[in-house]
């Protein structure tokens, strides 16, 4: 086994950066949003872990049963020699994914990518000793503007699991799977997952559960600006909200103020007034249908190979070719 190489083009000091950025961005604009990616620290992406567990977040398991049902399917079709996994957090159903495609194919290379170093570094290692054969670089940076720093040479495979998709606005969605299209060599795939448009009374507890996680989760991006930015937001202030927006099919994470509140935030020099009720968006998670996901693939300059849903048309794994 060779050990696992990790490559850091964000460092820190940039991560406090981008926060700066959008949280200035975020905490002045009316209404106040902040962007979901600020969940993840350490913490933030142990309650996730923690989420896809829950009885009510079905996506996960969702996506797990349908690619193990399918993998094989993939990989006949698959003609990767390296996999790159944007998003690839702790890995999880990456595995089913790399023994399909070594068994059946040419792979020799795993690039997860995730903005967590944390997470990342395990994901590698454990993934180095599982498949000793495989070559396992590991990228630290932001999935949407780093595109670019992917390693050349072999042809690629480009997942995008887990329906993190949903997480982009539709303008941002339209440049992101632009801007994948446009590193991508013709031939070259992306395979993506996305959660489907069900009936909300399934969808909204997927976002609520009964225990609380996913309102710590949410709440967790409090902590994350209190220890970056040195702000002093009371996060048990603020109450987790969960509901479906039936125009724009999609999930909306606020965070709502229980009080009247003036929160500082020492490292962009502002202070920031809550009054009590007011509600600040802190994430989408977007459900598709499958013909507009075609449609949006298709407009990017991707042709759709394939496209398979659980028997609950939950969920779906899009395999699609440049
Ligand atoms: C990790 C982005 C796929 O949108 O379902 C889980 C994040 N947010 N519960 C999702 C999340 C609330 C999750 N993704």
């Amino acid at each position: 086994m060779t050990a696992p190489t990790l490559e850091i083009h964000l460092t820190d000091a940039d991560l406090t950066e981008a926060l700066r950025a959008d949280a200035r961005r975020g905490l002045t604009s009316d209404p106040k949003t902040l962007p979901p990616k600020w969940f993840y620290d350490a913490r933030g992406s142990e309650l996730f872990e923690e989420i896809t567990r829950l009885p009510e977040y079905y996506p996960t398991r969702t996506e797990r049963a349908l690619l193990e049902r399918v993998v094989g399917e993939i990989a006949r079709i698959a003609r990767a020699e390296v996999l790159v996994e944007l998003g690839a957090g702790s890995a999880a159903k990456t595995r089913l994914l790399l023994s399909a495609l070594s068994s059946a194919g040419p792979l020799k290379t795993y690039v997860p990518q995730d903005v967590s170093e944390s997470a990342l570094r395990g994901a590698a290692d454990q993934v180095s000793v599982e498949f000793p054969g495989l070559a396992v670089h590991g990228v630290v940076s932001d999935f949407t503007d780093t595109l670019h720093n992917l390693p050349r040479g072999g042809r690629r495979m480009i997942a995008f699991l887990g329906g993190t998709i949903g997480n982009l606005i539709p303008a941002e969605r339209a440049e992101f799977l632009a801007g994948v299209a446009a590193v991508l060599e013709p031939g070259e795939q992306l395979l993506l997952g996305a959660g489907l448009v069900i009936d909300p009374a399934v969808l909204v507890p997927a976002y609520d559960d009964a225990a609380g996680i996913t309102a710590e989760f949410n709440r967790n991006v409090l902590h994350v600006l209190n220890s970056r930015l040195r702000a002093d937001f009371d996060p048990d202030a603020f109450r987790h909200i969960a509901l479906w927006d039936a125009e724009h099919e999609w999930i909306e994470m606020r965070l709502e103020a229980t009080r009247d509140m003036t929160v500082a935030v020492p490292d962009l020099d502002i202070t920031v007034e809550f009054a009590r009720g007011e509600q600040m968006r802190t994430e989408i998670s977007a459900k598709f249908r499958p013909q507009g996901l075609t449609a949006e693939l298709d407009a990017a300059g991707f042709d759709t190979e394939h496209i398979w849903t659980d028997p609950d048309d939950r969920f779906a794994l899009i395999l699609a070719a440049r």
